[in-house]
Formats: C-alpha cells, sequence, structure tokens
C-alpha cells in the first residue's frame, strides 16, 4: 500500500475532471506518466475550446460584429491570464506562438539570424538543452557565422556553472538555457545565469516549457529577456505556445511571418509593422488554442503553483526512494527534489528503453523511451536512450507504486 500523501493537492477530485483517466488500456487502470512529453486536459480546458467552436467562433481583431468582439475579448483576456500567470508587467510582452519550438525560433531568426548579431559573436548554451534550443542556433551559425560554445553538466546532473567564467566574454550577445531539463529534471539556476549574461552585455533566452507547468515563474524576478512554454505540456491544447519578451527585446526582433494581422501598412513592394506583440502574429491565430491555454492557467492558479510543486516533488522524493531500493536500475539527475522537477529518466540493466516502455504499457503505464530530443545530453552520459517517468498534478503515490511493480515485471521478463 502507498503511504498516504500529504494533503497538498486533492488528486481524487483533480483527477476526476480528466476525462482520459477514467478510461481503461488494456482493460487496466490508464496510469499516464508521460506528462514532460504532453499533459493531459482537464474537462474545463476541453469545454473552453469547444464552446468557442459552438458558440462564437469568428475570427479576432478583424469583425467588428458581435461574435468577432467575443472572440476577440476571450483571446485577449487569455493573452492577460498567462501575463498575470508568469507576472509580466504588460499583456503586450505576451506573444502567442504554436509552441516553444517556435518561439525559440522566432528569437533565434528574429533576434539573432535577422537581428544585430554580428559574424563572429557568441551564443552560449549547455549541454542539456532540448533539441528546440539546440538547433535554431545552429541556423544562426550556419547563417550568420555564430559562435555556439556550451555549459557542460556534472554527473549529478546539475550545470558546471564555474563554466560560464570562461565562456562569458564581450563577444557573448545570447545566453540561452533551460529553466528545468525534459531528461534530468534539474532546475537551473537561471536568475544567477541571467545576471550573467546581463553582466556581460548578453541577453538571456529561457526555455520554461518544463518549468512553466510546475511551478511559479516570476519573469522580472528572473529578469530574462525571453521566455518560452508550450500550452499542452500545462494542461492546454496543443498548437499554442508562449514568447514573453522584455519590451526591448522584442522591438529588435524582426518578425519571422509576414502576413495577415502582423502589419501597420502594406504597399507594392514594401510594408511596415504592426505593435508587439501582434507584429509576431502573423495570419489568423490558434484561437481556440488560446482561449483554452487561458482556461488552463485558471485551473492551475486555483489549485495554486507553489502546491503543484509541493505535491511533485512529494511524489518524485517518494519515487527516488523507491528506485533507491530498486538493483539493477539507474537513474539520471539531482537526487535532491530541491533541484529536480517530476522527472524521472531511468534504466534497468539488461533491457532496452523500448522493451521497457513496452511492457510498462502492458501494465496500462505510459512513459517515454528514446533519447527524448536531448541527443547531445545523452553523449555526455554516455547513454542511448533511457525510459522517462514524468508527473504531474493527477499523479499520487499509487502510480508510483504500480510503475514500481511494472519494473520489476520487466526484470522477471530479462532476468
Ligand atoms: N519536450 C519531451 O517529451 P514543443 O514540442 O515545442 O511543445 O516543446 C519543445 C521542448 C522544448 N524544451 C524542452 C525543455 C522540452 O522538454 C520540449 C518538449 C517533450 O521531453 C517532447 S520532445
Amino acid at each position: 500500500m502507498a503511504k498516504p500523501a500529504k494533503v497538498l493537492l486533492n488528486v481524487p477530485a483533480i483527477k476526476a475532471d480528466f476525462p482520459i483517466l477514467q478510461r481503461k488500456v488494456r482493460d487496466r487502470r490508464l496510469i499516464y506518466l508521460d506528462s514532460a512529453a504532453t499533459s493531459q486536459k482537464p474537462k474545463q480546458v476541453i469545454d473552453a475550446t469547444s464552446d468557442y467552436y459552438s458558440r462564437y467562433n469568428a475570427n479576432v481583431h478583424r469583425a467588428i460584429y458581435e461574435l468577432g468582439e467575443e472572440a476577440t475579448r476571450e483571446y485577449e483576456g487569455a493573452r492577460e491570464k498567462i501575463a498575470g500567470f508568469i507576472r509580466a508587467k504588460s499583456p503586450n510582452q505576451i506573444v502567442f506562438t504554436k509552441s516553444t519550438t517556435e518561439s525559440l525560433n522566432v528569437v533565434a531568426y528574429g533576434y539573432g539570424l535577422k537581428g544585430k548579431l554580428q559574424s563572429g559573436d557568441e551564443i552560449v548554451g549547455t549541454v542539456m538543452e532540448h533539441h528546440s534550443n539546440h538547433v535554431p542556433w545552429h541556423f544562426v551559425k550556419d547563417h550568420k557565422g555564430a559562435v555556439l560554445k556550451y555549459v557542460d553538466v556534472n554527473d549529478d546532473g546539475t550545470l558546471r556553472m564555474e563554466q560560464y567564467d570562461e565562456l562569458l566574454t564581450k563577444r557573448t550577445k545570447i545566453v540561452t538555457v533551460t529553466l528545468c531539463s525534459n531528461v534530468l529534471g534539474t532546475i537551473n539556476p537561471v536568475k544567477d545565469i541571467v545576471k550573467r549574461a546581463h553582466e556581460v552585455g548578453a541577453v538571456c533566452v529561457v526555455d520554461a516549457a518544463q518549468a512553466a507547468p510546475h511551478m511559479s515563474i516570476d519573469v522580472q524576478d528572473l529578469d530574462a529577456d525571453f521566455l518560452a512554454f508550450s500550452g499542452h505540456k500545462m494542461l492546454g491544447p496543443t498548437g499554442i505556445g508562449v514568447l514573453y519578451g522584455k519590451p526591448e527585446a522584442l522591438d529588435a526582433t524582426e518578425p519571422l511571418l509576414g502576413g495577415g494581422e502582423m502589419i501597420r501598412e502594406v504597399h507594392l513592394g514594401r510594408a511596415s509593422w504592426n505593435d508587439v506583440p501582434y507584429r509576431f502574429e502573423g495570419g489568423t491565430p490558434n484561437i481556440a488554442g488560446a482561449i483554452g491555454l487561458g482556461v488552463a492557467v485558471d485551473y492551475l492558479t486555483k489549485l495554486g503553483m507553489d502546491a503543484v510543486r509541493a505535491h511533485e516533488m512529494e511524489v518524485t522524493q517518494y519515487a527516488l526512494e523507491k528506485f533507491a531500493r530498486l538493483d539493477g536500475v539507474h537513474t539520471y539527475g539531482p537526487k535532491d527534489v530541491k533541484k529536480k522537477a517530476g522527472v524521472l529518466a531511468f534504466t534497468i540493466d539488461n533491457a532496452h528503453p523500448h522493451d521497457v516502455a513496452s511492457i510498462l504499457d502492458v501494465e496500462g503505464i505510459c512513459v517515454r523511451s528514446g533519447h527524448h530530443c536531448a541527443q547531445p545530453l545523452m553523449e555526455r552520459f554516455d547513454l542511448p536512450a533511457t525510459a522517462r517517468a514524468s508527473f504531474y498534478v493527477y499523479n499520487d503515490l499509487e502510480d508510483v507504486d504500480a510503475l514500481v511493480a511494472g519494473i520489476k515485471r520487466v526484470q522477471e521478463v530479462f532476468a
């Protein structure tokens, strides 16, 4: 029997809000441990998107009739909620994109490639970034001659912070880092990294894809210049993401997409841009997605982000203790839950991670296996792949117990 959780979140009540968690997989209770890939959605979010389509579907910022005004009000209302959620000074600092990937590409293209960077200027990333925070900077290297440098990771999965002392120079123009690793779960000291970037006159671009869903973020306190996250990992719909930027950083960024809504005036052969954030939202946006994300933010706010984080710390701590007692099972990343989010990458001796995930699937347990779109990190740890369990608000200690029982089953198969 799992020990009862401290009452941080009312998990049974939360589970009841998620229609998918009521279904069975292979005749077993669904145990969803892949929220780092994408979270499940509560009925409040599902209803909000369907309500938009069934009651007030119209384009935004274009129509003066009632439906159009209603859609615009809800879409802009979502922007305000998201600004409040990350404590941005103004909703105008919130750009809707389709994902973290798009947000980071907007910055790499518009600030890096088309912005003020010169050949030989340096971009400092880290070895633990997701491919979305590697590849866009490769474009800046390939097309602008920027030089890429990386901070390495200690064996315990924390960043080698002392390397910033050597890597940050007057040539550094961009420092980029993930707030939380999608493999190791490491929560990085981003406030300190932003400060160091500013000391050499660089901007800091923060990937908050794995942080925004799980902990409270204060962009003013972090002092980040840009910060990116995705709606679908934080109970919201797929196809909606956010780019936060300081006004001066967004002003210095060229738009990636040209088209409707992002312009002030268009003449044959020339055009001028609309104000931020609309300058970055060319074309009809994902209106239902933005509205759904606004409702996801309401849901998380009601739970309280500090309670969300405390709950996940408890589940992760419990999992780490249980895993430590399993012979032949290895976990990666910090063991101290104060430095780690609810992401647990693991390997089992003599079992390929894909086989681990397949056997767990038979038990109704969803975990991800593979390189987790973090190949440079896997190379650093000399691992071809790992399995990965990741926890969210609807997971409890019983889910961890089921995972541990599933791992024992895997070990029996490969004994
Ligand atoms: N990581 C995972 O299973 P998108 O796909 O654009 O919503 O998010 C990209 C992304 C960027 N940064 C980090 C730290 C991420 O974890 C992700 C997405 C998922 O780990 C899917 S690969």
